[in-house]
């Protein structure tokens, strides 16, 4: 890959050299730490540069942000490939640092891009936007190799730290004071257990999440110390741990689940669970405080406080939604359960609990679970699946979306999303005719098998 981000770079610096930089990136941990390696990146440079973060990209953004053009340069991170739709009669050029999935019929000389996709072995190249970032930025100035600290949180924020790709191997090479270590993953992994195991939401544990003396039955159980963090576990209690974990999410629940990588990173000069980071930067970030996650991610001490502040209140958030999520009255039907919130849970989290709540061995293989919560005048619906099988989410929301169309025609709904994780947005006083909708989708297909 190394020639196409040589190649990148050169166009880039010669097309940037007076001017200054617009980048725009996703507001997850990944596009958090791509924006964040950019702006360091650019600093060093001594170039003027400013900051847009944005959940997507909607075609309205993007022109608002063309406007900026040709006084500035646009840059894209963490996304822009699926929007090439949107880039058909640029007349300056642009550039996007991405790694999701592109139609590349779609290219054209103006969309100059780095994407492994576009390259002769995507597989080995697989990486994050961060990494992809990272690489550019090692590419400019080999100086830059100390931002590899902001790949690696990326690279565990978009999940790719089990089979790591030959890239990701050199990014992890290029990192001093890591260490990775196989274990449960249970994070912090740097901090007390008690709280580890009282604030888990993913793995989300029965009767031990949210459940102070829950905890203490457990740690007493196995004989595991209260001020011991999991790596202070010797083999032993490992093992032990996982036993008393897996008794208690029993069911459908494989060793597998609940086992992976630990990886554990020098960050403000103390011993990090990167996972723990790559969390607390999504909560800030999801939020809202785009500002505060990146200068946290720069270095500043403030900012780390802060983002403190605001990742404590989201645990509490996550484990109240949870507790809330499962006493509610929910519609059930074979194979679905619906838990409409209403303003119970707030919009920002909903997504977050039924993914949580789709990995708890409450429901079986399967079952969609469909989450709403008001946002102002409008309902945030997310739609998740428990377990790896099952209908593809994103059409189940599609087809409900259009059958709502049907009876709503005036209607904003809007569906995003994949196979395993889909949402939309509908408005509130149409709650009743999308519950319906939904209903009618989701049962039909029982019919059909
Ligand atoms: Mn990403």
């Amino acid at each position: 890959m190394l020639k196409e981000v040589e190649q990148f770079a050169q166009e880039f610096l010669k097309f940037s050299k007076d001017k200054p930089i617009r980048i725009i990136s996703h507001y997850d941990t990944d596009g958090i730490t791509s924006a964040s390696i950019l702006a360091k990146t650019f600093r060093r440079l001594d170039k003027k540069f400013s900051i847009k973060i944005v959940k997507g990209l909607e075609e309205d953004t993007i022109k608002k942000e063309l406007i900026r053009q040709p006084k500035e340069v646009i840059v894209f991170s963490d996304l822009a490939s699926g929007s090439l739709d949107y880039f058909q009669n640029l007349k300056e050029p642009i550039f996007i640092l991405d790694h999701h999935e592109l139609d590349s019929s779609k290219l054209n000389d103006k969309i100059k891009i780095l994407n492994p996709h576009l390259t002769d072995n995507p597989k080995e190249n697989e990486c994050t936007g961060a990494g992809v970032c990272y690489l550019f930025s090692k590419t400019i100035s080999t100086n830059n190799q100390d931002l590899s600290p902001l790949a690696i949180i990326g690279m565990i924020g978009d999940r790719h730290e089990s089979d790591l790709s030959k890239v990701n191997q050199q990014i992890v090479r290029d990192t001093h004071d890591l260490n990775i270590r196989k274990g449960i993953v249970l994070y912090p992994a740097t901090r007390p257990l008690r709280r580890a195991l009282e604030w888990s939401t993913s793995p989300y544990i029965p009767g031990v999440t949210g459940d102070g003396p829950g905890v203490q039955n457990l740690l007493r159980e196995t004989g595991i110390g209260y001020d011991k963090s999991l790596l202070d576990l010797s083999d032993d209690e490992m093992s032990k741990l996982i036993t008393a974990i897996m008794i208690r999410r029993a069911q459908h629940d494989r060793v597998e689940d609940i086992i992976g990588n630990l990886y554990i990173l020098k960050f403000f000069n103390t011993k990090e669970d990167v996972r723990e980071i790559s969390v607390l930067i999504n909560a800030c970030s999801r939020l809202g405080y785009h500002d505060t996650a990146i200068t946290y991610c720069l270095g500043s001490e403030k900012a780390k406080a802060r983002a403190l502040d605001i990742y404590t209140e989201y645990k509490q958030e996550l484990v109240s939604g949870l507790r809330i999520a499962e006493k509610m009255d929910k519609v059930r039907g074979k194979g679905f359960v619906i838990l409409n919130a209403k303003d119970q849970i707030k919009d920002a989290i909903v997504g977050t609990i039924c993914s949580m709540l789709s990995s708890s061995p409450t429901y079986e293989e399967g079952t969609i679970l469909i989450g709403m919560a008001y946002n102002e005048d409008k309902i945030k619906v997310s739609a998740r699946i428990v377990g790896r099988e099952g209908r593809n989410l994103k059409e189940v929301l599609e087809n409900t979306v259009t059958e709502f169309k049907a009876q709503n025609p005036e209607t904003i709904a809007e569906v995003g999303g994949h196979h395993f994780a889909a949402g939309c947005l509908v408005e509130k006083d149409k709650e009743i005719s999308f519950i319906e909708a939904l209903k009618k989708e989701l049962e039909i297909e029982i019919v059909k098998i």
